[in-house]
């Protein structure tokens, strides 16, 4: 801190807590990095005018005190990777949580490797049944060739088989699509994949004895003349003598 010419070289005063140290030609100060580590938190960095206090990666040395070290939260001041979907602070360092479809990248773990599509395997890392898979955030969708429907309302989109319309009463598969087969008193809907009723009346499908025809969804019945009654054996579909 002091130099004071001497022969040969020079040697130091040094300030309080410095140690002379003369024992070559450059007369140093040493500080208190030889002792208690000059009380740095993590590295004592010292040069013959001065000493200070450095900090492991991913830390910084605090405002407050020159000596301590206080860990950099990287998701707080956004140096974090941008893959890193939801950014994780550490002691030291950060780490990252990812979403459904993401995997934690296994060697920085400081992102999220997706694009399960492109690098995944059918079967394995994407629906085996997904005819074609499209990245999605998260995970991925399928887009289905005609005949099938999308299902992705599990997060593990897959083509199914068809979409059958609820009126469909027997599903035939056909290949790439379906046939509908109908109960009795439906018929297949001429333009769609669905059964609808058989109108028995203006189709004069009715008994002789029924007197005036009544269509039912799925059936008919009769409203019968004075005296007569509709006869439960024939389904109601007749009427009979009282
Ligand atoms: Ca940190
Ligand atoms: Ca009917």
């Amino acid at each position: 801190h002091h130099c004071q010419n001497a022969e040969p070289g020079y040697t130091c005063e040094c300030n309080d807590g410095y140690e002379a140290e003369n024992s070559n030609l450059e007369g140093t100060c040493v500080g208190e990095c030889r002792q208690h580590n000059g009380g740095c938190d993590h590295e004592c960095e010292e040069n013959k005018y001065d000493e200070w206090c450095s900090c492991h990666e991913g830390f910084n040395i605090s405002t407050d005190d020159w000596r301590k070290c206080v860990d950099i939260d990287e998701c707080e001041d956004n140096t974090h990777h941008e893959d890193c979907q939801t950014c994780v602070n550490t002691e030291g360092s950060y780490t990252c949580r990812c979403r459904y479809g993401y995997d934690l990248d296994p060697i920085t773990e400081q992102k999220c490797n997706g694009e399960l599509c492109g690098v995944g395997k059918m079967g394995d890392d994407f629906h085996q049944d997904c005819h074609e898979c499209i990245n999605g955030n998260p995970g991925y969708t399928c887009k289905c060739r005609s005949g099938f429907r999308e299902d992705n309302s599990n997060n593990e989109g897959n083509c199914i088989g068809v979409a059958i319309d609820k009126d469909c009463h027997t599903c035939k598969n056909t290949q790439g699509s379906y046939t509908c087969e109908c109960d009795e008193g439906y018929e297949r809907h001429p333009n769609e994949k669905r059964c609808i009723d058989v109108d028995e009346c203006e189709r004069e499908l009715y008994d002789v004895g029924c007197h005036t025809c009544i269509n039912l969804i799925g059936g008919h019945t009769c409203l019968c003349n004075d005296t007569f009654i509709l006869d439960n054996n024939s389904n109601n579909e007749t009427c009979i003598g009282q």
